[in-house]
């Protein structure tokens, strides 16, 4: 067939290295970009990044299965010669029509790297009908997205206008909040700026067709995209996104000139945003995390919040899966990926809540703040630009600052080290990998040693996009945490 003469072809032009073999780890191919180059085979959506390679995105928009995280291992360490057979078994096992017309869309981030990596991915894919959207986040190269009608047409400008909509709705709805777009504008002069208390029609800058910014949001835009030598004045508070704009994280400078990250913090914050209950709801929340999560924030999710915590293996598709059986299930690695998302069951609640509310009520009220969250929130993949505008309307609907949020709870010290040995599987883990299995006795080895320190707590476990065993220690103070990482690392060799 003329399609399988073009992937020869265009798979010769990114030969593999020889002697490579890539796995697909925690969350897609990892490995040095110019290795990269070779892996050509097609999925819905491919993230192309530097630091994360390549990433493989289904029709709905999620991670991919494992079925297919094994075909594509097999495809991307085909040799050449192997790679139509390889190929053809793939059709065959799941049955695919090479008649059906197929779509694909490609995303890359900003980094040079990226222009010959994606450019290898659409040369693997000549065959099919494939688009390439250029510099994109992770959030917008999704298919379940795309096929809802309100992203048909302009899809790729208006999926983010949409969501600072959203955001700016949700904020809206509480018209003591309304000071907030009071504040004299400097930096955009599309925007008029509200009277205190004045109304606030949600409108669209006719310049650069963006909603009209309450200013932070706006000044969170610039910093995003200035964040190399960014210049922070003490207590402004400030976020940046990874190379795909799956995670954010914020911090800000005290007026000591101390820097402050607040780490892992978003599993404790969309949740806060839910009035499930006032909406006269009953939907049952938990929050997923994975062992790296401070063993604070557990305590603090389940003993002030009384949420259901639940703990899974490392990588999103692990927590996603696990917060599918909720109502509303909220996710987040310590490393900020993840989403929140709602059951269909709850969702047709909250929306039918929100259609039946006509009166100005705090219920009602309640009803559109969760409908809005709903609407906002990217229930596919994590999306840092919607968790970001999120935080921003709990922040200021709360009237909390960053330094009240950072003031939640205080993380125990911890400290991750890596530990390269010669071959990191024969680590075996079981309860969420907390706990060893084997090699026989290091268990043992590690309870004897976080015994010795106080409040502490640690882990092995291999990674699974590094070749190295990731060590993980928090304790009540940095030295007792740095201790414990050390002696874990040697009871791991
Ligand atoms: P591994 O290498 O399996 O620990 C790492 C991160 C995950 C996730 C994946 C990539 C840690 C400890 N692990 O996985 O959270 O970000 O990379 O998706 O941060």
């Amino acid at each position: 067939m003329a399609q399988f003469e073009e992937v020869s072809q265009q798979s010769a032009v990114h030969p593999k290295p020889v002697g490579l073999v890539l796995q697909y780890g925690t969350a897609g191919f990892r490995t040095n970009s110019k290795q990269l180059d070779h892996k050509t085979k097609a999925t819905i959506g491919v993230m192309v990044t530097e630091d994360n390679g390549v990433k493989l995105v289904d029709t709905m928009g999620e991670m991919v299965t494992p079925a297919w995280e094994g075909y594509a291992t097999q495809l991307a360490n085909a040799e050449q010669e192997g790679l139509l057979t390889a190929m053809k078994d793939v059709i065959e096992r799941e049955a695919i029509s090479m008649a059906q017309e197929a779509s694909m869309f490609v995303s890359k981030d900003t980094r040079p790297s990226s222009e010959s990596l994606s450019q290898a991915v659409l040369d693997g894919v000549h065959a099919l009908e494939s688009h390439s959207k250029g510099a994109l986040t992770l959030g917008q190269n999704l298919s379940r997205r795309h096929s809802m009608p309100r992203f048909t047409s302009t899809v790729f400008t208006s999926y983010h206008t949409l969501v600072c909509a959203l955001c700016l709705e949700s904020i809206l709805l509480r018209p003591e909040t309304c000071s907030f777009y009071s504040v004299p504008n400097a930096l955009d002069d599309h925007q008029t700026p509200l009277e205190k208390g004045q109304s606030h029609p949600l409108s669209v800058c006719l310049y650069c067709s963006l909603p009209r910014f309450p200013i932070p949001i706006f000044l969170l835009f610039c910093l995003t995209s200035l964040s190399l030598g960014v210049e922070m004045s003490a207590g402004e508070r400030c976020c940046s996104y990874d190379g795909d704009a799956d995670r954010i994280v914020y911090y800000y400078c005290d007026s000591a000139g101390r820097f402050h990250l607040l780490d892992g913090r978003q599993d404790c914050h969309p949740h806060q945003h839910i009035p499930q209950r006032t909406a006269g709801l009953d939907l049952q929340i938990a929050v997923v995390q994975t062992a790296y999560a401070n063993g604070i924030s557990t305590r603090y999710l389940e003993d002030t919040m009384k949420v259901i915590v639940r703990c899974t293996k490392t990588g999103v598709k692990h927590l996603h899966h696990a917060a599918q059986e909720f109502d509303i299930g909220v996710y987040f690695e310590a490393n900020a990926h993840g989403t929140v998302l709602f059951s269909k069951e709850a969702e047709e609640n909250i929306q039918q809540l929100a259609r039946d509310s006509n009166t100005n009520d705090e219920r009602e009220n309640a009803a559109l703040l969760l409908q809005n969250t709903v609407n906002l929130l990217n229930q596919t993949v994590g999306d840092a630009i919607s968790d970001m505008l999120l935080i921003e309307a709990v922040l200021t609907i709360r009237g909390m600052t960053v330094q009240q949020w950072d003031a939640i709870y205080t993380d125990l010290p911890n400290r991750q080290l890596k530990v390269k040995v010669a071959d990191r599987r024969v680590i075996d883990t079981t309860d969420a990998e907390r706990r060893t299995v084997s090699p026989a006795g290091l268990q043992e080895a590690i309870d004897s040693l976080v015994h010795k320190h106080r409040q502490a707590r640690s882990f092995v476990r291999p990674s699974g996009t590094e070749d190295v065993v990731r060590v993980y220690a928090e304790a009540d103070t940095q030295e007792s945490a740095d201790a414990l990482a050390h002696e874990v690392s040697l009871a791991v060799y």
